[in-house]
């Protein structure tokens, strides 16, 4: 049975509270970029793009990452998918900009290497953060989010429902078990 943690009061503020750290952090907003992981990720960067306008009445680009999972073949018995992101999916200017990158979870860590490696590809920024809506624990790589919605702490067997209204028609986190 799914557990709502987060509702969507709960969730726009969470993205509001995100959206003053990235002015806060960054000084203001100049060269700064959002870049979104698919799917959710996208909309979320949106919504963030939303209130920088509204707060500091700055357009804010919002580019899209488009990520695939490819089967490991080095790690072959364990079935693992390495996720890969294509680069050439990216269509603003990241050089010598401030680049926050946006994804709804935040889980081992291989999805945000993977578009590292990705905005590298692209050009050369002059500073790249993370910011996701929930980090549910269990990194296997040297990465962390500067910005964070909400740290669920899970088990390997619990899974976080991310839903936004944009095409699920509502606002929600859940937990859920597999
Ligand atoms: P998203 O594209 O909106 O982020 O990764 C594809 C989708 O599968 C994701 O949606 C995410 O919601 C869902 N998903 C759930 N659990 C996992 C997981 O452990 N790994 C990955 N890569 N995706 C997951
Ligand atoms: P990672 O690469 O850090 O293991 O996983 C991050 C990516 O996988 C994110 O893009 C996210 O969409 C997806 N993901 C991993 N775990 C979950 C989860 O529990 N729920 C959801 N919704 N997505 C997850
Ligand atoms: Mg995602």
């Amino acid at each position: 049975m799914a557990k709502e943690v987060i509702d969507s009061m709960a969730m726009k503020r969470a993205l509001t509270r995100m959206t003053y750290e990235i002015i806060e952090k960054n000084k203001g907003i100049d060269d700064l970029v959002l870049v979104g992981i698919k799917t959710r990720g996208i909309y979320l960067a949106r919504r963030i793009a939303d209130r920088l306008k509204q707060l500091e009445a700055a357009d804010v680009p919002v580019g899209e990452l488009d990520i695939s999972l490819y089967r490991d073949d080095r790690h072959d018995l364990s079935q693992k998918k390495e996720p890969v992101v294509d680069s050439s999916s990216l269509d603003i200017d990241i050089t010598n900009k401030q680049v926050i990158l946006v994804d709804d979870v935040l889980f081992t860590g291989r999805t945000v290497r993977a578009a590292l490696d990705a905005l590298m590809d692209h050009g050369r920024p002059q500073k790249i953060n993370v910011a996701v809506l929930v980090d549910r624990g269990h990194r296997e790589l040297p990465i962390r989010a500067d910005f964070v919605g909400k740290n669920i702490p899970t088990s390997l067997d619990e899974q976080i429902s991310v839903s936004v209204e944009e095409i699920d028609k509502k606002d929600a986190i859940e937990i859920k078990e597999i």
